[in-house]
């Protein structure tokens, strides 16, 4: 019979996504078992053309489920990830607190399924939502070119840190709304979006932060040490040079990122281009002249990362320049996540 299915943190906004996508998806699941904190525990919420009840997280839950999919904070996936494990689950995990150990793969299906095999620990890695975006794009022209440095700039959505992201950024745009004289003096946007900030340090209305995730040694933040770790890990490229600084700009959803790469061969603009036409999972909108460009307001709500701006760099012919957008909330997190679970399902179907 078909795998049982876990969907851990499934009320969050990443857990909706993933509910969304079961719903969608061609249906390779037997039960599917809704699981949150005691607080949701008694709710129904819809999948898969049904309402589902959502079930308390104990060790117990897990009982008689093959595959569970976790999007739970970092400190609740370390403590339940193992009890999940130890009652016979294969855990996909979409927090950080897994993706570095070496006997978990960190696998994105169309770079390094191959990996997949190796999981000792019982548990795969989901990747960071800026990186996938990257990666997909990133990974052919490795294959084509030999990647050897990555120069990044991020552009990400308020979503990525969760509703209270989205939320605030709404409460911010309607306090700043129809005042024109905001942004022409210094202080006057702190002063109209007043003390709420929600997740992030600074307004984000009218505004862009440089700033995502924890403070890490040496001033770098951990959303930039994720880009470099999680990139090295994916490709096999334990010494691959990456510099990152990540910035959250007022989107609601789709991180884009700005690319600097430098490979090991020559290469002109359209060579790239053919390898991304024919990548899975890329769109190429690359017509500066019609205004077409990858853009979060079109990449949300699809899965591709969509990909532009590609041009040979002037003083490298073995860099090039180019701009990467992805929906943050889908291959960024829900969507990887449940194909890796497929993936799974496919393992478990061939018993
Ligand atoms: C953000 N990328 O945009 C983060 C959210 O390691 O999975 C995802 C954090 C992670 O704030």
């Amino acid at each position: 019979s078909p795998p049982t299915l876990a969907v851990v943190g499934a009320t969050g906004s990443v857990g909706t996504v993933m509910r969304e996508l079961l719903s969608s998806r061609r249906n390779v699941w037997g039960e599917i078992r809704l699981v949150a904190s005691g607080r949701s525990a008694g709710k129904r919420l819809p999948c898969r053309g049904e309402q589902l009840p959502v079930h308390e997280l104990t060790p117990e839950v897990f009982d008689g489920v093959d595959i569970a999919m976790f999007d739970v904070p970092d400190g609740v996936s370390l403590a339940w990830a193992p009890v999940a494990v130890s009652r016979g689950v294969t855990v996909v995990d979409n927090s950080s607190a897994f993706r570095m150990d070496p006997d978990v793969p960190l696998v994105v299906p169309e770079v390094n399924r191959e990996d997949l095999q190796h999981r000792p620990r019982g548990i795969v890695s989901n990747a960071n939502c800026t990186t996938m975006a990257m990666i997909m794009a990133i990974a052919p022209l490795h294959r084509e070119y030999g990647l050897r440095e990555l120069v990044l700039a991020s552009y990400q959505a308020v979503s990525g840190a969760g509703q209270i992201g989205v939320d605030t950024l709404h409460d911010q745009l309607s306090k700043v709304a129809g005042d024109r004289a905001l942004g022409s003096r210094p202080g006057n946007v702190r002063q109209a979006v007043g003390d709420d900030l929600g997740p992030f340090p600074a307004p984000l209305a009218l505004n862009v932060v440089p700033w995502s995730g924890d403070l890490a040694p040496d001033g770098w933040s951990s959303e930039e040490l994720k880009l470099r770790n999680e990139s090295r890990k994916i490709l096999g490229l334990p010494d691959l040079k990456v510099s990152a600084t990540c910035v959250r700009v007022p989107v609601v959803t789709g991180h884009s990122i700005a690319v600097h790469a430098v490979f090991g061969s020559e290469l002109d603009a359209e060579g790239a281009r053919q390898v991304l036409r024919n990548a899975p999972a890329v769109i190429l909108v690359d017509d500066p002249e019609a205004g077409e460009f990858p853009m979060p307001i079109d990449a949300v709500g699809t899965d591709p990362s969509w990909v532009g701006r590609i041009r040979r760099a002037i003083d490298d012919p073995r860099a090039l320049d180019l701009f990467i957008t992805g929906d943050n909330m889908r291959k960024g997190a829900a969507l990887n996540t449940v194909q890796i679970a497929e993936l799974l399902a496919e393992e478990f179907a061939r018993g």
